[in-house]
């Protein structure tokens, strides 16, 4: 049948604290794959396009409030919403590069103090990522970065907490990249994990869930 007969793409989750370079690094990794003729697309979480993810915005934007427990299963559910759609992309041989899934929404809501297994509870059943990428740097260097916007959690000292959420999740099979290396030597490490990787769903890892 047509879904063993062709390689499925790899889902690729890039994870940090803000200002760690993620969005920039997907963007350029994004860029090489397409001009190495791969069927890949770029996407993040939170999706604002969504009805679910405007209400995020917001709250991010602080124009409103909402509990702690509401805000977190808000995320899950954008990330619910877009699961079929990202299984049928991957079956169809397209590579997903995500800005932030799962980890981000247990790590945030957890640095909140919110329970972690309640945080992971939601995700349970969401496609499992191929690959974890943690650009890795310290709350301290990434606020010196400057250019915190104005957005909730955007602030040193909740960063310190979410860093600290962040080793609690990590795991041995996360690839952890020094994110305050130049530019181009991350982008270089970072392609060589995610060719790996593609060329492991390419000869058949099979699609799992969360959480394995
Ligand atoms: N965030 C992101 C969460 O708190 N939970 C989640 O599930 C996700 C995906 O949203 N500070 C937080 C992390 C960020 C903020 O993300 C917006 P970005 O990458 O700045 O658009």
């Amino acid at each position: 049948n047509k879904e063993s007969s062709s390689s499925r793409g790899a889902l690729i989750v890039l994870e940090g604290l803000d200002r760690c370079g993620k969005t920039s690094q997907s963007g350029r990794l994004y860029k090489y794959l397409d001009e190495q003729g791969h069927s890949v697309e770029s996407w993040r979480f939170p999706d604002r396009n969504t009805g679910v993810g405007q209400m995020i915005s917001s709250y991010l934007a602080n124009e409103s409030q909402l509990d702690d427990h509401a805000i977190h299963l808000l995320f899950s559910a954008n990330r619910w919403e877009k699961r079929s759609l990202m299984e049928d992309k991957l079956r169809s041989g397209t590579t997903l590069i995500v800005d932030r899934y799962s980890y981000s929404g247990v790590a945030f809501s957890s640095a909140k103090g919110l329970d972690i297994g309640w945080c992971k509870a939601p995700e349970i059943g969401l496609l499992a990522p191929d690959l974890v990428a943690y650009l890795d740097i310290s709350p301290e260097k990434a606020a010196e970065r400057g250019g915190y916007g104005g957005e909730r959690y955007e602030q040193l000292e909740f960063q310190e907490k979410v860093a600290r959420s962040y080793s609690a999740l990590c795991d041995p099979s996360w690839k952890v990249i020094d994110a305050t290396l130049p530019v181009v030597d991350i982008e270089k490490k970072l392609r060589e994990v995610v060719l790996d990787c593609m060329m492991a769903c390419q000869k058949g890892k099979p699609l799992s869930q969360l959480w394995p």
